[in-house]
């Protein structure tokens, strides 16, 4: 079996396509397919797709057209059989025997990409929970030793099988890691909470790999988080304070983008990350507006908000890259099926100032407009209003101070013995 460096692989792709799937389902699909190969580094070496008729349980695919793939990997030379489905493990050890080559599924595709990009402590210990988890019933026929993990000496119970040892040694390591991410989740818990007690509002951009989110992040923020036509460039989250004209503020979090069929382990594995997207009281659906497959990427985006139990959240949709839509029909019709929306292009700010205005108003909502009289000597709430809300109006005698502000309901809780129902400017 010949085996390569990642980044010199040639990668023949197998796409099968479903018999109702029209002719330009299958382009997006395949166009798609291809940027998630090159994203994992490899070349391609050629592409095949099929219409599906019947799926062989032992290889995926019928008899004749294995025979015609093993042609078509001579031929192309390719390194790498690439699946765009999900294959069972006996399908995929099948299908390396009578290949005599890698072959990988969309599964595993993607777990390599997420570790390639893994850069945090965080982001890496939760690639490495997905892959052992894709790994553990992969194990069987395919000789793999696991002592690097930590097993060899002392770890092996007497007559235990290799495999028995290797399943064994996964899932200690599998517990440890995610005994880990417990951790690394109670402490972004207690960050939150600290917000959610200073009254910060939150919102979190969601949306497919690639659809502009990160790039929108930076507009808005004037940030520079890392963003680039590679699937799957963010991983880790960033929060960024976004002010907003009406003197409100709102922290945007910017995570890791979805994609059709995203591995069930993926999204398990990164529930720390995809916290920011549980906990936001707003999400921010950014949607490619250049893509044929808008709408089913939103659709894909939907399923896994729904698997994160953050499917009614309230959701403003973004649909970006407007600059680069040829027919604004395409627009149009968006704003028509997605609502409340902004039209926008987080590259040349164009549209930006209505996503603000929308940012804006949904922020007056959930901050009330608050009066207060305080006794001058409470400098502390008078502080905390003062830098925590936004003061539209002060006046004080000696005694009294009066303030109007906007202020997040959390923050006027713990002051309200302060409230007044309303004053008139100019009453002291
Ligand atoms: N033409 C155009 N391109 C854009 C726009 N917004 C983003 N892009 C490009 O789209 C690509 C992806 O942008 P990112 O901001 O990295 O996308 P993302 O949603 O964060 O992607 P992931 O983190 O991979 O999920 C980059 O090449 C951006 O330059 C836009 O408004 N117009
Ligand atoms: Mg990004």
């Amino acid at each position: 079996m010949r085996y390569k460096n990642a980044v010199t692989e040639k990668a023949l792709l197998v796409v099968l396509k479903q018999k109702s799937a029209g002719e330009a389902e299958l382009c997006t699909s395949l166009a798609e397919f291809e940027h998630l190969v090159r994203s994992a580094g490899a070349g391609i070496a050629g592409s095949l797709h099929y219409t599906c008729r019947a799926y062989d349980p032992a290889f995926f695919i019928t008899t004749g057209r294995l025979e015609a793939l093993k042609a078509q990997v001579m031929q192309d030379a390719a390194d790498v059989v690439v699946f765009d489905s999900e294959l069972t493990p006996a399908q995929q050890h099948n299908l390396e025997e009578f290949l005599e080559v890698k072959v990988i599924d969309r599964t595993a595709l993607i777990l390599d990409i997420f570790a390639q990009r893994a850069r945090s402590r965080e982001g890496k210990l939760q690639v490495e929970l997905a892959q052992l988890g894709y790994l553990m019933p992969r194990l069987k026929g395919r000789g793999i030793h696991m002592s690097r993990l930590g097993g060899g000496i002392g770890t092996r119970g007497p007559g235990e099988t290799q495999l028995e040892t290797d399943r064994r040694t996964i899932k200690d390591r599998m517990q440890r890691l995610s005994s880990s991410l417990r951790h690394v989740e109670t402490s972004r818990r207690v960050q939150r909470q600290n917000r959610i007690r200073q009254g910060v509002q939150c919102a979190a951009l969601v949306g497919y790999t690639n659809a502009g989110k990160s790039t929108l992040l930076n507009l808005l923020a004037g940030s520079d988080v890392k963003a680039e036509n590679r699937l799957f460039s963010t991983l880790d989250p960033t929060t960024r304070k976004v002010s907003l004209a009406g003197g409100g503020t709102v922290l945007v979090s910017d995570t890791v983008g979805f994609i059709r069929g995203l591995p069930h382990q993926l999204v398990a594995a990164f529930k720390a990350t995809l916290e920011e997207v549980r906990e936001a009281q707003l999400l921010l659906h950014v949607i490619d507006c250049t893509s044929p497959c808008a709408e089913e990427q939103a659709a894909a985006v939907d399923l896994v908000l729904e698997e994160l139990g953050a499917g009614d959240r309230e959701t403003f949709f973004v649909l970006n890259k407007i600059d680069a839509v040829q027919d604004q029909g395409v627009v149009r019709r968006l704003l028509r099926r997605f609502e409340p929306a902004a039209a926008v292009s987080a590259r040349t700010g164009q549209g930006l100032a209505g996503l603000r205005s929308l940012l804006d108003r949904w922020l007056v909502q959930k901050v009330p407009h608050m009066y207060f009289r305080l006794p001058a000597t409470e400098k502390s709430a008078i502080n905390r209003i003062m830098t925590s809300g936004t003061v539209l109006y002060t006046s004080c005698d000696e005694a009294d101070v009066l303030i109007e502000a906007r202020i997040d309901f959390a923050i006027a809780h713990t002051l309200r013995r302060f409230a007044v129902p309303s004053f008139r400017h100019g009453d002291m």
